[in-house]
């Protein structure tokens, strides 16, 4: 992907807003301060409007928070602690974040990493038959989950769709993938299916929803709570004409145990600040030949007795994979 380049208007609009949203933000924090503060307690973010983000307390009750300066981005899963305003007793303000275990990135504006979600265990990287699915995506949002590292599962949604023209995609995607040593989910929401062993996978664990625009992330999640729990998740959709891209990244807790959390689609997703290993990490077939090649430091491009090209041979991996580790490594590592 090439870096999206931004002009000297652009910057300086984009600096003139965040000054403006900051002076606002100030603003608030002093008139909330004024009022005086509880003690401090422990809380997780749910969602991040920009001003102003949903945190939830540990019982569940969830309270509009402002975030002192100089805190740095937080995001979606973020672990904080806040005090509430003794006035309004909805409002609160963030005066610390903890310590991530995993911090989800995507490059932003000239490639720059933005932060998308913090603590995550596993990534669900969601295709569908319409979007088609591309393996070469699905191949990248693994090597980021692999070194993250996050447990990746793949999840094909709209298999309503199925027809005897794309039905040797989806079969192709599951039976390589699995091969390797991932899970894959299958579901329908028209038909119904899937949800059980889907609910399953998610089962106790924090979970994020990643993909292409429109595969049905959103729509999955919804099925998957009762109604009153997508209340947040409503306030941050845009209300356009039939459309509901999600444009923040929330936090939602799943009836049968489980955090799971929907972030808006993507056209595409890079990699960045990513080298050689990290690349070959993400692809976990290739780790028993690392090592094993003639060379110490053979790149597995064409070098002789190259312990992965004797496996390709033997077809112990798949031709499609090794092209995109190849893709990948030209396209991404500097
Ligand atoms: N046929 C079919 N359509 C589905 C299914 N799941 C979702 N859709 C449709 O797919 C469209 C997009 O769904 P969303 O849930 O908004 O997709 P999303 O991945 O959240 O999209 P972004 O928020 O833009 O990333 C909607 O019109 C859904 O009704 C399914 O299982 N089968
Ligand atoms: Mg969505
Ligand atoms: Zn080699």
């Amino acid at each position: 992907m090439a870096k999206r380049r931004i002009n000297e208007q652009q910057k300086r609009r984009i600096h003139q807003r965040q000054q403006q949203l900051r002076e606002k933000s100030d603003q608030i924090l002093k008139n909330i301060s004024e009022h005086g503060l509880g003690a401090e307690q422990s809380g997780q973010v749910i969602t991040n409007f920009g001003q102003s983000l949903i945190v939830e307390d540990t019982d569940r009750k969830v309270f509009r928070c402002f975030a002192r300066q100089n805190l740095g981005p937080i995001v979606c899963g973020d672990r904080v602690i806040w005090q509430q305003d003794k006035k309004n007793e909805n409002v609160g303000v963030i005066v610390a974040v903890a310590a991530r275990e995993t911090l989800l990135q995507k490059p932003g504006f000239g490639g720059k990493l933005k932060p998308m979600a913090a603590n995550i265990d596993q990534i669900v990287i969601v295709s569908s038959i319409l979007p088609e699915p591309n393996p070469y995506l699905i191949d990248r949002y693994l090597v980021a989950s692999e070194n993250l590292p996050a447990t990746p599962i793949i999840l094909l949604n709209k298999i309503d769709l199925l027809s005897s023209k794309n039905h040797s995609l989806v079969e192709d995607i599951e039976t390589e993938y699995s091969r390797v040593g991932y899970q894959v989910v299958k579901t329908s929401q028209t038909l119904g299916t899937g949800f059980d062993f889907l609910l399953n996978v998610l089962k106790n664990k924090t979970s994020i929803f990643v993909g292409l625009s429109g595969v049905g992330k959103s729509s999955l999640i919804k099925h998957l709570l009762p109604e009153q729990d997508m209340r947040i998740g409503q306030v941050s959709e845009a209300t356009g004409e039939g459309t509901h891209t999600t444009t923040n990244s929330t936090l939602y807790h799943l009836p049968s145990g489980g955090k799971l959390i929907d972030s808006p689609g993507v056209r595409d997703f890079g990699l960045w600040n990513i080298s050689a290993d990290d690349v070959l990490h993400g692809f976990k077939e290739l780790q028993p030949y690392i090592g094993k090649c003639r060379f110490a430091n053979c790149a597995h491009q064409s070098e002789p007795r190259c312990a992965i090209h004797t496996a390709l041979s033997e077809k112990k991996i798949s031709l499609q994979r090794f092209k995109h580790y190849q893709k990948m490594v030209a396209e991404y590592v500097e």
